[in-house]
């Protein structure tokens, strides 16, 4: 259902099926929203800007935000399985990380905006008088959140809990593959006393659909989007109409680098997540390992036990390490690689078909690969591929490992393993990458800036970067 000016109404636009990624069975009915609704929910959006929410002390919306964080762990359960249902992760992810980060999200923002100041300057004018310039900062306006699904509540609350702080007004556009969280949430919205037009879902596609209704409306504000690069270009394009801003979290192709030195068991805990986490469907996560070659055999054989030893099938059971991938779609995407991968001659020391899975033959598995032996000029090694599954190639020496780093349009993140942290600060510094993770990978602070350089994204959020984008300072200055 689509959630409009705190109510549930059904949608009015294309009607297509939700399935359970772990066996492919449908598990309901998605009815999108047309472009009267998406209108419907921009307009809530604009009024509720003027309505109480509008007149909201930065206290009073703390105290909200952090009901928010309080509601969705009170419903952490529902939000576990809703979460588990629409991507077939396995539960030791989704309570450990999709889930508590939905919920840690509105604290952190929370935090953020009750220190959040502005500057002031005083001087002297020619007259003897002086001049008092000081700065305010006011929302935005209407922001529209358009999410991917590989980690659908963490993902959307990473940006509506900052436009909210802010005093912002959102509608959210869930991907069609993960709509439950977002629905779910606004149940939670109403329970905590958020004023009615505050936060609005709308469901549906893309191209042609709920999401370009949004993206193209006239009344939003400003466009904050996760997802792929060429989806990011296409949102940016309707962006300029209007000359709203946008903030664009896109996709990478990140190198993680592996030095002789390295603690290996340790880098092999690291890069074991970095390269098979999510079933490989995490923005950040390593496609591509330059291994030292005096550790080259052993990384690689490490990596290939890693790939092996996951334990798939029904998401619910704690002993399930590895889920499906979302769609039979995506599936059909991440195999041609594993397909062209052979027809190209890579070795493939781990993995490379389908698991054969008793009880589950419908879902959209895909084995944990590992991949040597490839040019660098092959889409294996080029592409963003989604999927869990990582190419290593051999340097010699920093010069070569930055080199083949950075040989990439997308910068997004890095890795690096090494016990040389003089070498760890070099190279960081000298990777193309909006982050960068030095012996660990995705340990988050939420404070700091979080996005990518090249193709893999314009702004940073996390922190106070979120409130700069999520707000607009406005300058005023007296004559005293
Ligand atoms: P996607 O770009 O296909 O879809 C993302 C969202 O955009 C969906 O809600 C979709 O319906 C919507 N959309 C698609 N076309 C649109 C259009 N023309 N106008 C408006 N909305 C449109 O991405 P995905 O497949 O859902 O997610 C996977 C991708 O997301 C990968 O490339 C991954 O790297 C990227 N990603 C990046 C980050 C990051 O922080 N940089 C985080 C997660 C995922
Ligand atoms: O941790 C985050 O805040 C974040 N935006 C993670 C993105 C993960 C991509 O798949």
């Amino acid at each position: 259902m689509n959630f409009i000016d705190g109510r549930y109404v059904a949608g009015r636009g294309e009607a297509f099926a939700n399935h359970f990624p772990t066996t492919g069975e449908v598990t309901g009915e998605i009815r999108a929203a047309d472009r009267d609704q998406v209108d419907a929910a921009v307009g809530a959006a604009k009024a509720a800007l003027k309505g109480p929410w509008g007149r909201m002390s930065v206290p009073e919306r703390m105290t909200l935000l952090r009901k928010l964080a309080d509601g969705i762990n009170a419903r952490f359960d529902e939000f576990l399985a809703a979460e588990i249902r629409d991507t077939g992760k396995p539960r030791s992810i989704a309570s450990h990380i999709d889930i508590p980060r939905g919920a840690a999200n509105f604290n952190v923002f929370a935090d953020q905006v009750s220190v959040l100041g502005t500057e002031s300057f005083a001087q002297p004018t020619p007259d003897g008088t002086g001049a008092l310039n000081y700065a305010v900062r006011m929302p935005r306006g209407v922001i529209a959140v358009i999410c991917p699904w590989n980690l659908p509540l963490l993902l959307m609350t990473w940006k509506v809990a900052p436009a909210l702080a802010c005093g912002n007004t959102v509608v959210v556009k869930p991907s069609e593959e993960t709509p439950a969280t977002a629905t779910l949430l606004g149940e939670v919205m109403n329970d905590v006393g958020i004023p009615a037009g505050v936060y609005n879902v709308v469901h549906g596609r893309g191209p042609g659909c709920a999401g370009e209704f949004l993206t193209s409306h006239s009344g939003v504000d400003g466009i904050t989007f996760t997802g792929e690069t060429r989806t990011g270009e296409a949102i940016m394009a309707a962006a300029a109409r209007g000359v709203r801003p946008v903030s664009l979290e896109l996709g990478g192709k990140n190198p993680g680098i592996v030095f002789d030195d390295a603690d290996f068991d340790k880098t092999m805990e690291g890069i074991g997540r970095a390269c098979f986490a999510n079933t490989g469907q995490v923005c950040l996560g390593t496609e591509r390992m330059y291994v030292q070659r005096g550790i080259f055999d052993r990384i690689a054989e490490g990596l290939a036990e890693k790939a092996r030893a996951f334990r798939f099938g029904d998401p619910f059971d704690k002993a399930t390490t590895m889920g499906p991938v979302i769609s039979e779609e995506h599936r059909s995407k991440v195999l041609s690689y594993y397909e062209r991968a052979k027809g190209e001659g890579a070795t493939v020391i781990a993995g490379g078909g389908v698991p054969e899975l008793q009880g589950f033959e419908g879902g959209y598995w895909v084995e944990p690969t590992v991949w040597t032996g490839l040019p660098e000029s092959s889409p294996i090694v080029q592409e963003e591929i989604f999927g869990p599954c990582t190419h290593l190639t051999p340097f010699d020496t920093e010069e070569e490992a930055i080199e083949l780093a950075n040989a990439s349009p997308y910068g997004l993140a890095t890795s690096i393993w090494t016990e040389n942290l003089t070498r760890g600060h070099r190279i960081a510094a000298a990777v193309d990458a909006g982050i960068t993770w030095v012996n660990c990978w995705f340990l988050r602070d939420l404070r700091t800036p979080f996005g990518g350089s090249k193709a893999s994204g314009i702004g940073r959020e996390g922190g106070v970067h979120s409130m700069e984008f999520y707000s607009e300072l406005r300058n005023v200055c007296i004559k005293l």
